[in-house]
């Protein structure tokens, strides 16, 4: 018997549009539903200032690192999946504005790609806080473009993330 090869990823979760902690929990839960996704790791969630577009509610925001068998544009599609089932609208949203469920792919193995719809690592991933800070509770030693997450932490202004209690 062959097993499926496995790839670890870290995936960004976040939103600020209605109960955000309990519509991030859904997210997790429909990432993991069918199987393929294994989650390795969760970081608490994050209470966050808007980045890009700052007149917005804060944002909640947590990190999973996960182990799938899905291909990167199989992962994405399931990604978009979930934003969707979530009643993500991208037609009526404006570029980093006010969402209900964003899942983004910040790394997948290694693999450096940059294709129409996909860009792998993660574009603006060394500009976030909102995904560094929650990253490094999980994945600190985790190499990403050469660089462990510890290390692009330091280099970003972290003013005003709160670390959430949980909620249970
Ligand atoms: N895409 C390419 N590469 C990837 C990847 N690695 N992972 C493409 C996920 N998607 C990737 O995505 C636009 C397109 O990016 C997708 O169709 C996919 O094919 P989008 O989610 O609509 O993103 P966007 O809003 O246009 O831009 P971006 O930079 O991805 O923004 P975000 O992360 O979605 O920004 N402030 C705080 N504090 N916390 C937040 O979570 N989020 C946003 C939204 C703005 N400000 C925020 C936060
Ligand atoms: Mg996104």
């Amino acid at each position: 018997m062959t097993e499926a090869l496995l790839a670890q990823a870290l995936l960004a979760l976040g939103g600020n549009v209605g109960n955000s902690r309990a519509i991030l929990d859904r997210a997790v839960a429909l990432l993991l539903e069918k199987g393929d996704i294994v989650l390795k790791a969760r970081s608490a969630d994050y209470l966050t200032p808007p980045w890009g577009f700052k007149y917005q509610a804060p944002f909640v925001n947590l990190a999973l690192v996960v182990e799938t068998s899905l291909s990167p544009r199989d992962l994405l599609e399931r990604c978009q999946q979930v934003e969707l089932a979530l009643g993500r609208d991208r037609a009526h949203e404006k570029r980093w504005g006010p969402r209900t469920a964003d899942v983004d792919i910040i790394a997948y193995g290694d693999l450096a790609i940059d294709e129409l719809g996909l860009t792998l690592p993660h574009p603006r991933l060394f500009e976030r806080a909102f995904v560094l800070r929650p990253l490094v509770e999980i994945a600190p030693d985790r190499l990403i473009a050469g660089k462990t997450v510890r290390q692009a932490l330091s280099e970003v202004d972290t003013t005003g993330i709160k670390r959430l209690p949980p909620e249970r």
